[in-house]
């Protein structure tokens, strides 16, 4: 679409684009596509969070350490030469933070009004990561209402999504309104990190992080990993029900949102995400394997719906295509079917 000229660009950042390319498999392509003018700053954006999230997901940081570093993020970004060298070696973004001196440089050169909205989403994010992790290390039990797995789903996604935004709507490619579009923004990050927060069950489970809620999983079970145990199949798939209906009450939110934007290079840049989450979430809908391997969409299902996610009709007619493949796996003995049906049904009448 935009294609990026590495051979005009200088050393570090041609190193901030690989380093882009090592840490994410999905949101590389469609950041390089993205106008010039919006490109280096959300490559920038990225960097910055990935390094922030490489902290909160690091459980061999000490919470004494981990919790200064999360709050003080924001800061970092000022120190020029800054690195971090202390993250455990099995980390897979470690590199990241090895060589952030070079994403300092870079974030420094960008027009000071796009650096201070990334300057914002950090702190407020970081701080609200350092109270989930600390809030963790005390209690077992992790997230505890619905409430507080709304508030975490924001401060880690919903923050992202009221960043970037205001970066589309301050660059003057989108709308400018966009800048001040909170609540449809968080419902972006939201139904992408739920999706996530599902699929991950298992995962993070094994890294003895709890993210669903207790107030939903404490109808189904006395203790989330009893989920693991196949005798516990039945609950776990129901428990799991509610789960999808409680991330699709976002999707007409994320709809509602792509069909104002403007610019074809940022629609392909928001709709990606948001085509993958609803395909993993019919995937994940119902599906045992969930509870003890991790789980993913096929490669070639995944580039199909890439190529074909490029206007509000297509994204749509994809939304509609995964909703009734939930509305098809949904059973009467779900004590969740009637929710989950009517969900659907509201999905597809939009649509
Ligand atoms: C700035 C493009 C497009 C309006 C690194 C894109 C982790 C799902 O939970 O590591 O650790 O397992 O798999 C991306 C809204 C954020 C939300 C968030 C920054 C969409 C650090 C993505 C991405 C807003 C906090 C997956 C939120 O990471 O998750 C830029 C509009 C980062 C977006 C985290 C999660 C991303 C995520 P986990 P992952
Ligand atoms: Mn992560
Ligand atoms: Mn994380
Ligand atoms: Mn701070
Ligand atoms: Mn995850
Ligand atoms: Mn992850």
């Amino acid at each position: 679409l935009h294609a990026r000229d590495p051979t005009t660009e200088s050393p570090n950042r041609v190193r901030c684009y690989e380093l882009l390319e090592l840490t994410s498999r999905s949101f590389s392509a469609v950041i390089q596509e993205l106008q010039p003018e919006l490109r280096e700053p959300v490559m920038l954006f990225y960097l910055v969070l990935r390094g922030l999230d490489t902290i909160e997901d690091d459980m061999t940081i000490p919470m004494e350490k981990k919790e200064p570093l999360l709050r003080e993020f924001d800061g970092i970004l000022e120190k020029k030469g800054w690195t971090f060298t202390e993250n455990g070696p099995n980390e897979k973004d470690r590199q990241l933070l090895v060589e952030f001196d070079v994403v300092i440089e870079e974030f420094l050169a960008i027009k000071p009004n796009y650096q201070e909205v990334i300057k914002d989403i950090t702190s407020k994010m970081g701080n609200g990561m350092a109270d989930y992790a600390k809030n963790a290390s005390h209690n077992i039990n992790g997230v505890q209402t619905v409430e507080d797995y709304d508030l975490y789903c924001h401060y880690v996604a919903g923050l992202v999504g009221e960043g970037l935004s205001r970066l589309f709507g301050t660059s003057g490619i989108e709308d400018p309104r966009y800048a001040d579009l909170t609540d449809l923004s968080n419902s972006m990050g939201l139904f992408l990190q739920k999706t996530n927060i599902i699929r991950d069950f298992r995962e993070d489970l094994d890294d003895k992080r709890r993210f669903w809620p207790k107030e939903i999983w404490s109808k189904y079970c006395a203790d989330l990993s009893e989920f693991a145990d196949p005798a516990n199949e039945a609950a776990a798939l129901n428990c799991i029900s509610e789960m999808t209906l409680d991330a699709l009450r976002h999707a007409t939110d994320c709809l509602l949102y792509l069909s104002g934007l403007r610019d074809q290079s940022v629609f392909n840049f928001c709709a990606i995400p948001q085509v993958m989450a609803i395909s993993t979430l019919a995937l994940v809908f119902r599906n045992r394997d969930v509870f003890h391997r991790n789980v993913k969409i096929r490669k070639g299902q995944a580039c199909a719906m890439i190529m074909k996610a490029k206007n509000l009709r297509s994204v749509c007619d994809i939304f509609l295509d995964y909703t009734r493949e939930i509305h098809r796996k949904n059973t009467p003995s779900d004590p969740n079917f009637l929710a989950i049906s009517i969900a659907c049904g509201k999905i597809e009448q939009w649509t």
